[in-house]
Formats: C-alpha cells, sequence, structure tokens
C-alpha cells in the first residue's frame, strides 16, 4: 500500500506511521486521517505487529486540522460527512497499544490526536495547545473530553479558553505524557517501548489496554469486575503459564500469543 500524506515502515514487530505533510505542519487533511486510519487498521491486523508508534516531524507532530479546507464549510457540510466521526474514530478502535512520539507543535486535532493514542512520549521540543477558540470553534476531537480526564479541568479549561500552549516539561506534570525525552531520542524511545510491548503476550497486552481505557468508561465496581473477568481469562492462556513456568524455572519467557 503507498501512501501521499503518512509513511509506514516496520521496525522489528513495531510498526512506525510518520504524518507527512512538512510545508504544512502535517495540518491533519481529511485525506490524511483516511490514510491514517488504513494503515494503522492493517498493523492492528498484522499478527507480525505488537504495537505502533505515530510520530511527525521535528517541527510538528501536527499542527491541527486543516484550517484550510475547512475554512469554507458550511453546517451541512460537516454535519452530512459527519466530519471527524467518520475517519477519526478508526483510530479508536485499533486494539494494538500505540504510542505517540511528540516533537514540536501538537496542537488542536494535532493534541487530539496524541491523546487519542494510549500513551504519549514528548520530546523536549514538544508544544500542546486546543487553540481552535482563536478560530471561532471548540475542540472537535475529543479536546474537551479527554484532556480534562488528563491534565484535570483546570489546566483543560486554561488550554481550551485561553489557547495557551504548555511545553514538555508542564504537560508531564500535568498527567498528559508519559516520559520526556531529547528530540533526537523520542521517536527511538518510543520505538524501543514498543518493541518492549511487543515483546510480551499479545492478548494480555489487549486485555491491559482494554482494561485501562475502561477505568475512563465506566464507575469503579464495574472497572473492577471487567479487569477482575479479564484477570481471569488469562488463566486459560498458554501464555500465562510459559509466563509463571519461566520464572519459576528462571529463564525468559518464549510467549506464543495463545
Ligand atoms: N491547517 C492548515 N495549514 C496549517 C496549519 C493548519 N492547522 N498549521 C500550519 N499550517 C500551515 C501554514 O498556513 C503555513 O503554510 P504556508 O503559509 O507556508 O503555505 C505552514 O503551515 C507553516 O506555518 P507557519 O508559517 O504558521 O509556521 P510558524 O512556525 O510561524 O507557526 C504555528 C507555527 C503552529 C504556531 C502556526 O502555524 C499555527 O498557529 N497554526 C495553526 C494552529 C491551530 O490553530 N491549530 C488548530 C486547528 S483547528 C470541527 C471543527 C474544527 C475543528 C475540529 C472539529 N468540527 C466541525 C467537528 C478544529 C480542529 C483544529 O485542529
Amino acid at each position: 500500500m503507498s501512501y501521499t500524506n503518512i509513511l509506514t515502515e516496520v521496525h522489528g514487530k513495531v510498526g512506525l506511521v510518520t504524518l507527512n505533510r512538512p510545508k504544512q505542519l502535517n495540518a491533519l487533511s481529511d485525506a490524511l486521517i483516511d490514510e491514517l486510519g488504513t494503515a494503522l487498521a492493517a498493523f492492528d491486523a498484522d499478527d507480525t505487529i505488537g504495537c505502533m508508534v505515530l510520530t511527525g516531524n521535528d517541527k510538528a507532530f501536527a499542527a491541527g486540522a486543516d484550517i484550510g479546507a475547512m475554512s469554507q464549510w458550511g453546517f451541512v457540510d460537516v454535519y452530512r460527512n459527519d466530519y471527524i466521526t467518520r475517519n477519526w474514530e478508526t483510530i479508536r478502535r485499533v486494539r494494538k497499544p500505540i504510542i505517540a512520539a511528540v516533537r514540536g507543535f501538537a496542537l488542536g486535532g494535532g493534541c487530539e490526536l496524541a491523546m487519542m493514542c494510549d500513551m504519549i512520549f514528548a520530546a523536549d521540543t514538544a508544544r500542546f495547545g486546543q487553540p481552535e477558540v482563536k478560530l471561532g470553534v471548540l475542540p472537535g476531537a475529543g479536546g474537551t473530553q479527554r484532556l480534562p480526564r488528563a491534565v484535570g479541568k483546570a489546566k483543560a479549561m486554561d488550554m481550551c479558553l485561553t489557547a495557551r500552549m504548555i511545553d514538555a516539561s508542564e504537560a508531564e506534570r500535568a498527567g498528559l505524557v508519559a516520559r520526556v525525552v531529547p528530540a533526537d531520542r523520542c521517536v527511538a524511545e518510543a520505538l524501543e517501548a514498543a518493541a518492549t510491548i511487543s515483546s510480551y503476550s499479545l492478548p494480555t497486552v489487549l486485555m491491559i489496554k482494554e482494561s485501562i481505557n475502561r477505568a475512563f468508561e465506566s464507575p469503579l465496581n464495574e472497572g473492577l469486575l471487567f479487569e477482575r473477568r479479564l484477570f481471569h481469562a488469562t488463566f486459560a492462556t498458554s501464555d500465562q503459564k510459559e509466563g509463571m513456568s519461566a520464572f519459576l524455572e528462571k529463564r525468559l519467557p518464549s510467549f506464543t500469543n495463545r
């Protein structure tokens, strides 16, 4: 499959997707989001892949939805096309973990895209923001919902209402990012973490992602029950037997994803 707006590579058991509209700071056109969904779904379906990394370039992860394309659309255009929902939601359906490796700007839809991933590794050059208010719109790809869950109400209000950008260390203090790393190590460190994840039992990894995401969708009792049942289910896998035997036999496990 060849793409126009993204690049894809395979590093061992890790699928790497690079947003590739550098002249527009990786502005997220409809065509780009279509390609991104196709690429992530393909890696998700590929048994040789265990985890994905999504990145941009040194200047921008993505500077938001494509303002040039959006500027002339009317209500009926975006409503009839189910703008955002139509293709952005593909990313939510990916079951394997996705790490966003963010260098430079992650603004508007770019910040929202990073938050749709399972964790964010931020370069020390990263800047996060939801500046849609300056354009006369509000965040439309989950920013008003995922940002407060990540950083709390106060900082989410500050970012969405004033359009203030936060840097990588503020993002880490607020809980938006998992790690801050030097810019020239950002993708490498994300690939290393993704390789580590890919070395584990895939069904177990999928269950962990599903269970953590459930924490944001359900009351504590329901979430705990969901976790407990998945935990019980791991005892039906060969990988649970292998993982525990390997520990007791003081050797590395050899998981078969069964
Ligand atoms: N869209 C299109 N082009 C963009 C862009 C964007 N978001 N961001 C940057 N570019 C383009 C610039 O127009 C410029 O193009 P040329 O002039 O060279 O042709 C090129 O990228 C380089 O940008 P700058 O010259 O501006 O570079 P600077 O270093 O000076 O500034 C910047 C970098 C990131 C601070 C600046 O480019 C900037 O402020 N960009 C816009 C950031 C932004 O506002 N992002 C939020 C976009 S809105 C919905 C409706 C709306 C939305 C969602 C849903 N529904 C109806 C459901 C909105 C979502 C958004 O993300």
